[in-house]
């Protein structure tokens, strides 16, 4: 038998690197009597971090599922990676949850990635909650950490408990819904207490009531009325009010707590059954061709989010079920491959082990080992008809590194493609001026865990060259062109002819291709082929020879001859009329733009400062973050930071450390171009 599906919560833990994701879902499965011990990232002994690299990195790379019970709720808790670079699981798992908590880091508030993340969980319509962690660490504050959160996302975030204590001292929290107080004794299962408000909180305490009753009164308008007037609301319409207000994302609880030392999480474990929304109140899945609802008597639908390859067990898909029931020993077809696919073993993941399922109805997650042509981003589904999910926005992979395998090359692409199914911001092709096999990912770290999963799960070994910049082209004003192709040798002629009208588009618009041509003047079955040539041409821009971006093309004008035109000779006009039209709509150079995250000693940050400025770089703020370490933001082109790593030790004494990823593309500075270009017709002449 299956959970019903107003019995299931789909929760996602997001935030920042290091904020503590993973150490709160050790914390919950423990509290929830899913494990028997507190497994730490320190040891390498979580649940979620259970591969090799990622106990060795002391960080989350793959999304991780556990389900469980609690107070007879299904709870899908999915852990993801903070780190930039694997974005990918952290989008992917907030697509298929109803909601997500946000889990913050108590000293250094809400932190870039958080606010990324909150955006895109809004574009999800997902139901939030946020946990500020580790109020135990010196200089953490909750109520300035409180604050920093209403700054970056609105009064709608509001406390409902306070800690007891601050830093070494927090003991326990106030519950401002309840009025009662909470005190934790050790990290067991039993260390929660009820004891009386300390008297020395009473008045913070009330203070911090009034601002959520403020909140909460906001979202009812028969509460507001009332509370203005001064009238006791009863507990159980606050309660109401707050699990309807953060059901449709017009308010945002906050809670509190120590992940590590399990202080709190029983409280956070009760608010996820209690406020955050199931599958049936989240409502249904309104798609292009088909709304999806919870509902087990209709026909299945589940969608696979996150593919992982294991070299013994083979591939295991997670998918979530949107209607229909999954069941075991059965037969569903994949919508996009097409293919019909045998469910055999249904995988349910719980603590350490996995266990067998024999189905999985409508709103809940699950697991499937085994099937033949089936990874993420597919449908399952009893009928082979076409249905879509929106796409994700995914980062581009600009971090490309030339490779050369080593020994079976056969054996390292299979599994390189592999990995790819795993994570979709990895790039793999062929460089067709240099010949030289390209990976490339979100940053020199994501491409070096690929190499290294490469070895530690498949046995395969590639050496990576040094990264290349990823120039790109774009223009400044528009411009207009005539492309005439136009051949009566002997035999049969070639002609094609067009008019076609470029314009700039918004950095980050990318291409698009306008058909104005009326009359027929070009036959429609020729339109095709001139947007080809024009795409070709844009392989090539005119300044330095790099891809061109954000162009709008618009053919509106040519001729055709009925015996001569042939798509080949519209495809060259196509592309003569771009190459002469990008000419002369003033051609920029672009450069791409990194955001470097560094944590460095306090005593070594004017030094580091200093040469980032040397690297054209931009500071872009810093703040210190205990335990003696600043952490600095600075914008730095990519050409600048190859080799940073050593550079940065040097400087450091070896104390520091940085992540980057791609911002965005900007215009090389008129000095450097000329350099750049030198160099790209160098490279073009050695591999001609
Ligand atoms: N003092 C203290 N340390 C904590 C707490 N929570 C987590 N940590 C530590 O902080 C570090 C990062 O914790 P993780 O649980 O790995 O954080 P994460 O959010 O999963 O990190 P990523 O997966 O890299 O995004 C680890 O060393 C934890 O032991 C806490 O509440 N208090
Ligand atoms: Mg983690």
């Amino acid at each position: 038998m299956h959970k019903p599906a107003d019995r299931i919560r789909n929760v996602a833990l997001i935030g920042h690197r290091g904020s503590g994701k993973t150490s709160l879902h050790e914390a919950l499965l423990f509290e929830a009597g899913a494990t028997n011990r507190l497994g730490t990232v320190l040891d390498g002994t979580t649940v979620s971090d259970s591969e090799p690299d990622e106990q060795s990195r002391k960080m989350s790379i793959s999304l991780a599922l556990s389900s469980f019970e609690w107070d007879g709720r299904k709870i899908n808790l999915i852990d993801t990676p903070g780190e930039p670079s694997f974005v990918a699981d952290a989008l992917g798992a907030m697509r298929v949850c109803e909601s997500a908590v946000f889990v913050v880091n108590g000293v250094m508030g809400a932190e870039v990635t958080t606010r990324r993340l909150w955006a895109r969980a809004e574009e999800l319509d997902l139901a939030r909650m946020i946990f500020v962690n580790m109020l135990d660490r010196e200089r953490a504050d909750f109520f300035r950490t409180l604050e920093s959160l209403k700054d970056a996302f609105g009064a709608h975030v509001v406390a409902t408990e306070i800690p007891i204590g601050s830093e070494h001292d927090i003991s326990g929290v106030v519950d401002l819904v309840d009025m009662k107080a909470y005190s934790y004794d050790g990290d067991s299962r039993e260390n929660c207490t009820e004891i009386a408000i300390p008297d020395d909180m009473q008045e913070l305490a009330e203070q911090y009531r009034e601002l959520m009753m403020d909140e909460i009164s906001e979202v009812s308008d028969s509460l507001m009325e009332r509370y203005l007037e001064g009238e006791e609301i009863a507990h159980d319409e606050i309660v109401e009010v707050l699990k309807d207000g953060t059901n449709h994302g017009s308010l945002f609880p906050v809670t509190c707590g120590v992940a590590t030392g399990n202080l709190a999480v029983n409280r956070l474990l009760d608010a996820i059954v209690e406020d955050l929304p199931s599958p049936v109140k989240h409502g249904s899945l309104k798609l292009p061709e088909i709304t999806l609802e919870a509902d087990e008597s209709k026909p299945l639908y589940a969608y696979v989010f996150k593919t992982r390859a294991d070299p013994f067990a083979g591939r295991i898909n997670l998918f979530r079920v949107y209607q229909g029931v999954m069941r075991h020993d059965s037969h569903v077809m994949n919508t996009t491959s097409h293919n019909k696919e045998r469910v055999g073993q249904l995988l349910v993941f719980s603590g350490k082990d996995s266990g067998h399922a024999d189905e999985f109805g409508p709103g809940d997650i699950g697991a499937v080992a085994k099937l033949k042509e089936t990874r993420a981003g597919d449908w399952l589904a009893e009928r082979d008809e076409p249905i879509s999910m929106p796409q994700i926005q995914l980062p581009a992979p600009v971090m490309a590194f030339a490779m050369e395998a080593q020994g079976d090359e056969d054996k390292v692409f299979t599994s390189l493609r592999r990995l790819q199914e795993e994570d979709p911001t990895i790039d793999l092709h062929r460089d067709l001026e240099t010949g030289d096999q390209i990976i490339a990912g979100l940053s020199q770290m994501h491409v070096e865990v690929i190499v290294d999963r490469l070895k530690e799960r498949f046995g395969a070994e590639v050496t990576l060259k040094p990264p290349r910049v990823p120039y790109m082209e774009t223009i400044r004003k528009p411009a207009k062109a005539h492309g005439r192709h136009k051949k009566q040798s002997g035999g049969r002629g070639q002609f094609g002819d067009c008019h076609i009208a470029i314009e700039p588009r918004e950095p980050g618009a990318g291409f698009e291709f306008v058909n104005q041509i009326k009359g027929g003047v070009i036959p429609t079955s020729f339109i095709p082929a001139v947007e080809k040539g024009v795409v070709e041409a844009m392989a090539h821009g005119p300044i330095a020879g790099c891809p061109v971006k954000d162009v709008s093309v618009t053919v509106f004008d040519g001729s055709f001859h009925t015996v001569d035109s042939s798509e080949m000779a519209f495809k060259l006009a196509g592309s003569i009329a771009m190459k002469e039209a990008m000419t002369n709509a003033s051609p920029a150079l672009l450069e791409p733009i990194m955001l470097v995250t560094l944590s460095i000693p306090e005593e070594s940050v004017g030094d580091v400062i200093g040469d980032l400025n040397s690297r054209r770089g931009r500071p872009q703020g810093m703040d210190s973050v205990g335990g003696g370490l600043t952490e600095v933001k600075a914008e730095v082109p990519m050409s600048e930071m190859l080799t940073y790593a050593p550079d940065l030790r040097s400087l450091t004494g070896g104390q520091g450390d940085y992540t980057m990823e791609f911002e965005r593309y900007e215009e090389v500075p008129a000095h450097l171009q000329q350099k750049i270009v030198a160099e790209a017709t160098a490279e073009e002449a050695v591999s001609a």
